[in-house]
């Protein structure tokens, strides 16, 4: 090879609020990586808990599921994390909701690759307008070791988003499908933010152990949440007045005017 590159163009971005530089490096790449998020005593609870949502379930292949915060504190605890939740606020302003929270294992010795973009295949969002609105955006945070390759790592392909043309069918379920994709490496309790128009895949997980990710979508409050129908009434009533809020469960949330949507309740905003 005889072209070489001076930095390996890692988009890290810093706990909290977003800068505008971290701004600009998400709306370039699609996302940005924000390392220790999680101190090693919460990634372990929070892998605790990932592990006790899939006992009893099988283990062959990636596996993601739902709602886990409304039985596990430690999962529930990363729906408004506040090296996280600013950076959702600063991308879609004070309305939005959780549309969904996957827990996500890749098995030991087990391969999912298949390279797409998030949405719903019942109605694509690239019919919604170009380039692809964001609509779900996903925190996704890594619960175990993913500091070398073939660990069940997220690949992505920076600035995917806003390609009008997919990635060739034909490349979907390879590893390496262009010069220019991005193999995550990172530590536990490593956050990745992307937008649902990044062209992405898990890489295989060919290590041992299981890998799991912690995936929390926020979306505007009138899509349609996907990991449930609504939430627990029980959890609605023990948890923070934030979170209840976070969930989207209004009363009539399509009154005109916004009327069903009650402002969320921020710190700062008074409440
Ligand atoms: O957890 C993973 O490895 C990937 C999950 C994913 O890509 C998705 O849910 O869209």
């Amino acid at each position: 090879m005889q072209t070489t590159m001076v930095n390996e163009m890692i988009p890290l971005a810093q706990p909290g609020p977003m800068t505008d530089a971290e701004r600009f490096m998400f709306e370039c790449f699609g996302y940005i990586i924000i390392e220790d998020v999680l101190s090693q005593d919460e990634v372990e609870e929070t892998l605790e808990a990932t592990k006790r949502l899939h006992e009893g379930h099988p283990k062959e292949r990636l596996l993601q599921l739902g709602k886990g915060f409304e039985t596990e504190p430690a999962i529930e605890r990363l729906i408004d994390h506040p090296a996280v939740l600013p950076k959702v606020r600063a991308l879609y302003g004070d309305r939005f909701v959780l549309q969904a929270a996957w827990c996500t294992v890749q098995p030991a010795g087990s391969q999912s690759v298949g390279w797409h973009q998030d949405g719903s295949s019942a109605y694509d969002f690239k019919q919604l307008a170009y380039p692809v609105p964001l609509v779900q955006l996903r925190a996704s945070y890594n619960l175990t070791d993913q500091s070398e390759l073939f660990m069940g790592n997220m690949m992505m392909i920076p600035g995917s988003h806003r390609s009008p043309v997919g990635l060739p069918n034909e490349l979907r379920k390879e590893i390496n499908v262009s010069p220019i994709q991005h193999i995550i490496q990172c530590k536990p309790g490593t956050v990745l933010l992307f937008h649902n128009g990044v062209w992405h895949s898990p890489m295989p997980n060919n290590r041992d152990f299981d890998r799991y990710n912690m995936h929390f979508i926020y979306s505007p409050p009138w899509l349609r949440r996907s990991d449930r129908f609504e939430t627990d009434p029980a959890f609605l009533e023990r948890t923070t007045p934030l979170r209840r809020a976070l969930m989207g469960d209004y009363e009539r949330p399509d009154t005109p005017f916004a009327g069903g949507f009650p402002a969320i309740p921020f710190e700062d905003n008074g409440h």
